[in-house]
């Protein structure tokens, strides 16, 4: 019999490494992946950051920007370095992406664009890092030119119904086309009144808050045709709730000037 079996002290061997592998694989498969992940080499859980680029801002030409990133933070308290790209439609380190550039450092900086032509908008990007981690935010800086070119003309057409569209549309709207206008100007140039028959102001903002497609907005501007300018086939949404008069209307404006440049009574008919 000698010999011929495994002997005792093998199996013994053989036992004990087995249990190490399967203690071994335990303990790695009951951690979460994302625990294994964040452990530092202190065994320390580290979270990323979450980055904010602070409000969108407009300025005049000329003026000084100021990016302050310190609403940014970090679940770790971890010290935070802030990178600023200035203008995402621009790669200023050739490396072929447009919102990657180190155009400045620190919590808060500031900057001074050239000057337009025209009414210019440029996406800052901040990105934070805590070292290891990292996250991004944006924020929207417009360059507002007050020039005197000659106010549009602008014609419209009102009716009254459903649109297609998502849960916020199910209302009926006034529906205002943009029949006709002179020039193209940009929608930051404009703003909107609605007056009832009685010329009580219902509303009065510029033109782009309704841009933000938020569901209980009253007015939306549908931006359909050359992008952030008022144009022909463009619309104004009007949502009638809360009811709006029967015989309003709504005005619009260029650049704050004192008289209309386009105006449509609101009617169901
Ligand atoms: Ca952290
Ligand atoms: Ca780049
Ligand atoms: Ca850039
Ligand atoms: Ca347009």
């Amino acid at each position: 019999m000698a010999g011929k079996g495994i002997p005792l002290r093998n199996i013994i061997i053989i036992g004990v490494a087995v249990i190490i592998v399967i203690a071994i694989g335990y303990y790695f498969l009951s951690r979460s992946p994302d625990e294994v992940e964040n452990q530092n080499d202190d065994g320390r859980t580290n979270h990323p950051p979450m980055a904010d680029a602070g409000f969108d801002q407009i300025i005049a030409p000329g003026e000084e920007v100021r990016l302050n990133g310190k609403s940014s933070s970090d679940p770790d308290d971890d010290d935070l370095t802030f990178r600023w790209d200035l203008d995402d439609s621009l790669d200023s380190d050739l490396d072929g992406i447009t919102d990657n550039d180190v155009d400045l450092m620190g919590e808060n900086v500031t900057w001074i664009y050239p000057i337009p032509e025209n009414t210019i908008t440029y996406r800052v990007t901040l990105n934070v890092s805590d070292g290891e981690k990292w996250d991004k935010d944006t924020s929207l800086i417009t360059i507002r030119v007050q020039d005197n070119t000659t106010p549009p003309e602008i014609t419209m057409e009102c009716r009254y119904g459903n649109i297609e569209g998502g849960p916020s549309y199910i209302d009926p709207h006034y529906i205002i086309t943009i029949e006709s206008t002179t020039s193209n100007e940009n929608i930051l140039n404009f703003s909107y009144m609605i007056i009832d028959p009685e010329e009580n102001i219902l509303y009065h903002e510029e033109l782009r808050y309704p841009l933000v497609n938020t569901y209980n907005d009253t007015i939306r501007y549908r931006d359909i045709t050359d992008i952030g300018m008022v144009s022909q086939g463009d619309l104004i949404l009007i949502r009638d709730v809360p009811e709006i008069p029967e015989g309003s209307t709504i005005l619009l404006y260029y650049l704050n000037g004192p008289d209309p440049v386009g105006e449509v009574d609101l009617s169901k008919t």
